[in-house]
């Protein structure tokens, strides 16, 4: 029985969407849709990955005419170098979040604001690192492994420390490979050395670097991050939530958080449901105070805490447009600078926080950790004292909204699938059940969906339209970052979702009390799925790159997504894309990343911008991945 459940449709999305925007034509503001117009066509040039500007004697672009830059680099050499230049950038941003963060764990307290509320995963890290731990004070040992982790962007010697949690057999790759990352910051800056004027020019050396930098983000800053917000403020587990704008609330005061850095949204959440607070909200006319979120810091706190997705990334001018959004709190990455002047057409605050994202027309209330309380309440307070200055005749908040089950970190996922397998309930907590379930065929493989939008790609519809392919397949999918939030929006989320199933997978998902499609974090979280394969292939005693499994960014566009690619596919992960990454026009480097690659690290990238054929290919791959391993 399906009872009343029935997915959101893209097409539903889009209508809403489109009154949105007529909200939007009367009060004169700007939207996606019109600049994304203005900016067609693309230049080709750039598009292609052949233009080149890193010396000032360009730029140069390359011709049938004019084969070759003024300094004698080809198209190769410069694509690669564009490539590896967008991969730093990635990295760097993710890692610097998570730096921030082990900068969060620092100044950890008893008093608060910032508790450590997950001692056991602390205690886990620190042995891990080789920190003594016995009899230890749990801050003084937050401090001690805060700074081993900062270290870690500075090490003078070595890799990263958390390479030792992947398979033998795939550190081994890495070192022979010459992609083991060093220092975090070391990776970015060599990166960034390479690509100057004469230095790289040889595509092998670049897309090796990429591989490197990508490395030092995936098993550096990001798990960084993740395992050290885990830390803060609690290792996810499952936990319901809602999904789309219809989460935000016409009678409450509505906060929207958005970006990518828990510190700061898990601060608002925490005095958004002070009572106090709560009480100063109805003083001022409001029901109470809806808390909902946008992009990964979303994902961050919707895990955690269950509050409400309101959207993801193109979505972010929509929660403006509902005329209902009190404040909008960024702090750093995804953030449209358009969400200035569009707030200003609107009575919403557009509240920026971090030094690193500073943009006109936003007010900067200067987010740190030691005063962290004082600035979380003056926010709250700021959209409590402006829900007076709401103009009713532009509400409108689209009655559209789908239950969510998420939450699902690796502890999770080992826990909760450890009830699946009747033979043997496995107490030590592995991914055994997991792999009987794919041995037996009952799940044919597992498919990683992560990363953005891009107007490029119909919003939303290539994420959806190829998990509901894939479950009906039996292949199970683990979400992250704006896919994730697609997942959730159409109610793919949902547990009822196990309708649309394969009957091995819907069976699965049953016994387990699980969704088909698994939640498993923000971007950063892309580092809980390398551990989760790597879990599967130690307890399986296959090598990452035979398992079934394959990792997916359909409509991906931000540097951080092709830094997080080439992790994954150096992780031994193939990788499907749907929106190529500025490289066709060398065909040395196209088939470097999508075959070459496959010699270095057992994996390599496809890039098909066909749907259709993007979720064909990956079916196809996972069963020729079983044949592979006589399963
Ligand atoms: Ni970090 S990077 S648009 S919010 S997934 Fe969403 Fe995720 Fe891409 Fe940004």
């Amino acid at each position: 029985m399906m009872g009343d459940f029935k997915l959101t449709t893209v097409e539903e999305m889009e209508a809403a969407t489109e009154k949105l925007l007529e909200t939007g034509k009367k009060v004169g503001a700007d939207g996606w849709q019109y600049r994304v117009k203005n900016q067609t066509p693309h230049c080709k040039f750039g598009e292609t990955g052949i233009c080149c500007k890193i010396c000032s004697m360009g730029p140069c672009r390359i011709t049938p005419k004019a084969p070759k830059g003024i300094c004698g680099c080809d198209a190769h050499g410069i694509v690669a170098r564009n490539y590896l230049k967008f991969t730093a950038g990635g990295s760097a941003t993710h890692s610097d979040h998570g730096r921030e963060i082990c900068n969060t764990l620092y100044h950890a307290k008893p008093e608060g604001p910032y508790k450590v509320k997950d001692p056991e995963k602390l205690i886990r890290i620190a042995k891990e690192w080789g920190v003594e731990t016995e009899g230890k004070d749990i801050y003084d040992l937050a401090h001690e492994v805060a700074i081993l982790g900062l270290s870690e962007y500075g090490k003078v010697f070595g890799h990263q420390n958390f390479l030792k949690r992947a398979p033998q057999h795939t550190q081994e790759i890495w070192e022979r490979e010459e992609i083991a990352p060093r220092a975090i910051d070391r990776e970015v800056s060599c990166s960034l050395h390479m690509t100057h004027m004469g230095c790289s020019s040889k595509p092998e050396a670049l897309i090796r670097q990429s591989l490197r930098s990508g490395l030092s983000d995936g098993w550096g800053g990001s798990m960084a991050g993740t395992e050290f917000s885990d830390v803060l403020f609690g290792t996810p587990k499952p936990v319901d939530t809602e999904a789309n704008l219809g989460v935000m609330n016409k009678d409450n005061v509505n906060i929207v958080v958005h970006g990518h850095d828990p510190s700061l949204s898990e601060m608002i959440c925490e005095y958004a449901d002070d009572p106090e607070m709560i009480a100063y909200a109805k003083s001022k006319g409001a029901k109470g105070i809806t808390v909902s979120g946008v992009c990964c810091t979303s994902n961050e706190v919707a895990m955690r805490r269950g509050i409400p997705m309101a959207g993801n990334f193109l979505q972010q001018e929509n929660v403006v447009l509902t005329g209902a959004c009190e404040a909008i709190v960024v702090d750093v990455q995804c953030i449209f600078p358009a969400l200035g002047p569009l707030s200003k057409c609107f009575h919403t605050k557009f509240v920026t926080t971090s030094p690193i994202a500073q943009m006109p027309d936003s007010e900067f209330i200067r987010f740190h950790a030691d005063t962290a309380a004082e600035n979380a309440k003056a926010i709250v307070k700021m959209a409590i004292d402006n829900f007076e200055n709401r103009n009713p005749d532009l509400v409108y908040i689209p009655d559209m909204k789908q239950k969510a089950t998420v939450g699902y970190s690796v502890e999770a996922i080992v826990k909760t699938l450890d009830g699946v397998t009747n033979s043997q309930v496995d107490e030590t907590g592995t991914t055994k059940p997991l792999i009987e379930c794919i041995t037996s065929g009952v799940i044919r493989g597992a498919v990683a969906m992560v990363g953005c939008n891009n107007p490029k790609i119909r919003p939303d519809y290539a994420h959806i339209e190829l998990m509901k392919k894939l479950i009906a397949n039996d292949i199970i999918v683990v979400a992250s970052g704006c896919s994730a939030q697609a997942a959730a929006k159409a109610g793919l989320m949902d547990k009822e979702a196990k309708n649309l199933c394969g009957a091995g997978l819907k069976r699965v998902c049953e016994l387990a009390d699980i969704p088909p499609v698994l939640h498993m974090g923000s971007c950063v979280d892309i580092s809980r799925m390398m551990i989760l394969v790597s879990e599967l292939a130690k307890d399986s005693g296959l090598n990452i790159s035979q398992l079934p499994v394959v990792g997916c960014a359909p409509e991906w566009m931000s540097e951080k997504a092709v830094s997080i690619g080439n992790y994954v596919v150096a992780t031994g992960i193939d990788t499907f894309l749907g929106v190529d990454p500025y490289v066709s026009g060398s065909d040395q480097v196209s088939k470097l990343l999508t075959e070459g690659l496959r010699d270095w690290v057992e994996a390599a990238y496809t890039v098909e911008k066909d749907i259709e054929k993007l979720v064909d290919l990956m079916i196809e791959r996972i069963e020729e991945k079983r044949t592979a391993i006589g399963i």
